[in-house]
């Protein structure tokens, strides 16, 4: 008897994200823009691919590149126009592709009008959209920190309150308490899905509701501290997103995929349980933590592969039949993954490889972000003049007022910094990798003369082709995508094994995930191997960073 499977489009799909400022720059500003993304839209339907996901391309001045939306209707100027952005939704429908849009309603700009009016006066009728508290004995109303450094409290001059923005102080926090808010939010998201897009990517999703008080988290010595427990999966929260799947998404066949760092297994049954009706999938960090030794991005450790395998089987395991995984090993806020998982010298080009195989090998949608495809390697900047993220500056200059030791700080910038996904697109060996005939607006990687989509596509060991390939024997496997998960060799500090079931078949992926070979035993006789990122067989060998995919029964 053959198992009932749900399927469903997303669940298929492979999903490529695009950063549109740094994917492609059509008119030589410096700038990627719409039109460039149009221009490459045939390249990226030629991976196999199904839904772009783009970064926030609407309205904003770009305090932190796009997530500070000024107005949540009107495309960014440097992005191109409306009718660019129609344009662009058409031909990747015509492409056999869907479009997904970012969703980043935790806050506003401080340019949006709501804000604008709020901070106008106490009594503005859109003063309630946003937090406002007085201080207390002259502090902030409490010690949160923001997540880009320093109180997540300003002080409106003006209005003589505080703001809660627990990202820049340009990003103020929406008041989800108020169903003024909810019902704008929701009016909005019907506008966009009535123009056909696919579906949201939502941004933070899971702070929009604070605990009633927003207390301190600890009062006493005046210091800032992280206040995660009182604003993340909040006491409202599924209220609030089952309200928003109540009114702007059920009924339509669109996906959406919320943004929720700090969730744990039991919490991210509850917001993607099919019956919850909140959200289709979620994106989990849990896996993101594995070379980190605290919530601080600077603060790393070698990586462990033991738990990072723990944490991944775990997900396939307990999600299985619960809930669909969102699996994804970078993004736009994460530095490149070979860099990070991989080995971006060496075995660059084996390594990229298995670490896509890895992704189109695990149950759940899986995630691609632009430059995955070729391996792209963290950015190499060096000096602090050529980063561009908020994040970064702001630290930097705390570092500095702190008396740190600087060359440590540029160091942690090097393997964690999101600029290393940000810098540009790596199509070709011409000035500025082929990103822009202009001058861009981040530069490019240090590696662009060597590793770029022309220089891949020329080589007879291509990670594009080999992507292609994957994305093929994805679609033509069920098992692949909703096969159960059993993990073999859960001690190995070196490969990760494991099988994936459906019915009467069984395949068996195997990575490498270190430089040194290994001998192998368990691959049965008559087994077909589907994938491998070797040329040429090794049957009793696993070489280094060797990925292979087994079809067993
Ligand atoms: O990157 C992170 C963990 O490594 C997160 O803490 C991240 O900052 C957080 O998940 C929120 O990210 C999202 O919202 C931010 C924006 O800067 C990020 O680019 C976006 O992905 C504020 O809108
Ligand atoms: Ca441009």
């Amino acid at each position: 008897m053959n198992t009932e499977i749900d399927r469903k489009w997303w669940k298929e799909s492979v999903v490529y994200q695009i950063y549109p400022r740094s994917f492609y720059d059509s008119n030589g500003d410096g700038t990627g823009d719409l039109r460039g993304i149009i221009e490459k839209i045939d390249y990226i339907a030629s991976l196999g691919v199904d839904v772009i996901w783009l970064n926030p391309v609407y309205q904003s001045p770009n305090d932190d590149n796009g997530y500070d939306i000024s107005d949540y209707k009107a495309i960014m100027d440097e992005f191109g126009t409306m009718d660019d952005w129609e344009e662009l939704l058409q031909q990747v429908h015509w492409a056999g592709m869907k479009l997904i849009m970012d969703l980043v309603v935790n806050h506003t700009s401080d340019e949006h009008d709501w804000f604008v009016n709020a901070r106008s006066s106490r009594d503005s009728e859109y003063r309630d959209y946003y937090i406002w508290r007085d201080g207390v004995n002259g502090n902030p109303p409490n010690d949160w920190l923001a997540h880009f450094s320093g109180s997540a409290w300003e002080w409106d001059e003006k209005t003589e309150q505080y703001f809660l923005h627990l990202f820049t102080r340009r990003q103020p926090d929406l008041n989800w308490e108020n169903p003024d808010v909810r019902e704008e939010v929701y009016k909005m998201m019907r506008w966009w899905l009535d123009k056909g897009i696919d579906g949201f990517r939502i941004d933070t999703i899971n702070m929009f509701s604070k605990v009633p008080g927003l207390p301190p988290v600890d009062a006493a010595d005046g210091k800032l501290r992280w206040g995660g427990e009182y604003f993340m999966n909040g006491p409202r929260i599924h209220e609030f997103i089952h309200e928003m799947n109540e009114k702007a998404i059920d009924g339509r066949d669109v996906m959406t995929v919320g943004e929720c760092p700090d969730v744990t297994l039991d919490m991210a049954v509850d917001y993607i349980g099919p019956e919850r009706k909140e959200l289709n999938m979620l994106f989990q960090f849990e896996h993101m933590g594995v070379d980190h030794l605290s919530k601080d991005r600077w603060d790393t450790r070698p990586l462990d592969l033991v738990k990072f395998k723990d944490i991944i089987a775990k997900w396939q395991k307990d999600l299985h039949g619960r809930g669909w995984n969102s699996n994804y090993l970078m993004n736009h806020d994460q530095p490149r993954s070979v860099s990070r998982f991989g080995d971006d010298g060496k075995y660059r080009v084996e390594s990229a490889k298995m670490l896509l195989t890895f992704l189109m090998t695990l149950e759940g949608t899986t995630y691609i972000y632009q430059g995955e495809e070729i391996g792209m390697i963290n950015s190499g900047l060096e000096k602090i003049e050529d980063y561009r993220d908020v994040e970064v500056l702001n630290h930097y200059r705390e570092a500095v007022e702190a008396g740190e030791d600087l060359g440590k700080v540029l160091e942690g910038y090097m393997k964690m910094s999101r600029d290393n996904s940000r810098t540009p697109m790596q199509w070709s060996k011409a000035e500025n990798a082929g990103f822009t005939s202009g001058n861009p607006w981040i530069k490019p990687g240090i590696s662009w003369r060597e590793i770029n989509v022309e220089a891949d596509l020329a080589s007879s060991d291509s990670i594009i082709r080999y992507f292609r390939k994957l994305t093929a024997m994805r679609k033509a496997h069920l098992v692949l995508i909703y096969g159960e998960f059993e993990h073999l060799l859960p001690a190995d500090e070196q490969l990760f094994v494991y099988k994936r079931i459906l019915d009467n078949s069984t395949y068996l992926v195997l990575l490498n995930f270190s430089a040194d070979s290994r001998e192998l035993s368990i691959i049965p006789e008559n087994s077909e191997l589907l994938i491998s990122n070797y040329e040429g067989g090794s049957a009793g060998k696993l070489r280094a960073w060797e990925s292979r995919v087994y079809k067993l029964s």
